[in-house]
C-alpha cells in the first residue's frame, strides 16, 4: 500500500484530494500536510496530519521519514492573482519549496505529483486547441513559477529518475473548499451568489473563454495519472487536461436555467482580466487521453446541476 503525504492539504484541491486518497489507500496511509491553517472536521478526524512548511527542507524530511512516505502530492502553492500581488513569495512557495520537495523525493525515492496550470501559457501561445508541446512565454509571475515547476520536475526525472508526474489544470470548480485568489474563481463564486442572492457581479468580462473542470474529474485526473503505467508516459509532467471551456455568459445562461430569475452583471477587475487574457481559450488534451486514458465525466450542464444541488444542501437553503 502507498504511503502518501499531501502538502497544501487544506487548500481547494488538497482538502478533497486528501479525502479521496484516504478512501482509496486507507486513512492511516495518507498524511495531511498543513502549514498555517489547521484542518477541521473529517479532514482532521479521519487520518494523520502534520505541520509541514515546505519552504523548510528539514520539516518535509522529518515527515517523510516518520511515516515512510513513498508518494508526495505537492499541492502547496499560491494561485495566480495572489502570486501577481506578491511575486517574491510566489517564487519562494511555488518554486523554492518545490525544489526542496524534489530533493527529499530524490533522497527517499518518492514519487511526486505537482500541478501545473493553464497559467503556464502566455499571450504568444496558440489560444485555441493549445497543443501539449508549444510556446510557453507566460507574462505573470504565477506562469513563470508554473513553467519553472514543469521544467524542474522533468529535470528530476531525467537526471535522477525521480518519478515525477503532473497536470496543467484549468480552473477548478467545487462546492467544498472555496479557491483563494485565482483568476478562474468567478466560476465558483457565481454559484454561492446565485443560490443566496440570485445575482452575481462577474470580475471577468464577457467573452473571456477559459478551460474549466469540476472537482471530481480533477481528483480522478491526479490519482489516475499517478496510477498510470510509467512505460506509457512520454510526457510525464504537465499534461494538458480540460473538461469544458466557457466564457462568463455561458455559465450565466446555464445557471439561469436552474435558478430562474438569476441575473449577472460585470465589474471587471483589471488584474485578473489581464491574467485571463494571457491564458488560452481551450487546450487540446488529446495527449493525456492517449498516454494514460484521461476522460472527464462532467461537462458544463452536468457540473452546474451538481454544484447547485450540493451547494444548496451545504448552505442549507
Ligand atoms: C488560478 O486561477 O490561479 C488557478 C489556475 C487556473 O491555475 N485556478
Amino acid at each position: 500500500m502507498k504511503r502518501i503525504l499531501v502538502t497544501g492539504s487544506v487548500g481547494q484541491i488538497g482538502s478533497e484530494l486528501t479525502m479521496a486518497l484516504r478512501n482509496k489507500y486507507g486513512n492511516d496511509n495518507v498524511v495531511a500536510g498543513v502549514n498555517k491553517t489547521m484542518p477541521t472536521g473529517e479532514l482532521k478526524d479521519s487520518g494523520p496530519f502534520e505541520i509541514v512548511n515546505c519552504t523548510e527542507i528539514e520539516a518535509v524530511n522529518n515527515v517523510v521519514k516518520k511515516y515512510e512516505i513513498d508518494t508526495i502530492y505537492h499541492l502547496a502553492a499560491l494561485l495566480s492573482a495572489v502570486a501577481e500581488n506578491n511575486p517574491r513569495l510566489a517564487w519562494e512557495v511555488n518554486v523554492n519549496a518545490l525544489v526542496k520537495v524534489l530533493e527529499i523525493a530524490r533522497e527517499h525515492r518518492c514519487a511526486v505529483f505537482t500541478p501545473s496550470s493553464i497559467g503556464a501559457f502566455g499571450p504568444t501561445t496558440p489560444p485555441d486547441n493549445t497543443p501539449q508541446d508549444t510556446l510557453q512565454r507566460p507574462t505573470t509571475m504565477y506562469g513563470v513559477t508554473k513553467v519553472s515547476g514543469e521544467l524542474l520536475c522533468d529535470y528530476y526525472y531525467y537526471k535522477f529518475r525521480v518519478d515525477t508526474r503532473g497536470l496543467r489544470y484549468p480552473g477548478i470548480i467545487s462546492y467544498v473548499t472555496p479557491p483563494g485568489g485565482g483568476t478562474t474563481d468567478y466560476a465558483v463564486h457565481i454559484f454561492y451568489e446565485a443560490i443566496k442572492n440570485k445575482q452575481y457581479t462577474c470580475f471577468l468580462k464577457e467573452g473571456t473563454k477559459l478551460d474549466m473542470m469540476y472537482m471530481p474529474d480533477a481528483l480522478d485526473a491526479a490519482i489516475n495519472l499517478m496510477e498510470a503505467d510509467p512505460g506509457k508516459l512520454i510526457h510525464r509532467n504537465a499534461f494538458n487536461v480540460t473538461a469544458m471551456s466557457f466564457a462568463p455568459e455561458a455559465i450565466e445562461a446555464e445557471v439561469k436555467k436552474l435558478i430562474p430569475g438569476f441575473t449577472m452583471d460585470y465589474r471587471v477587475d483589471p488584474l485578473r482580466q489581464s491574467i485571463a487574457d494571457s491564458w488560452p481559450n481551450h487546450m487540446d488534451d488529446s495527449v493525456a487521453r492517449q498516454e494514460w486514458g484521461w476522460q472527464p465525466v462532467y461537462d458544463l450542464p452536468a457540473m452546474c446541476a451538481d454544484m447547485i444541488e450540493k451547494l444548496t444542501i451545504k448552505l442549507k437553503l
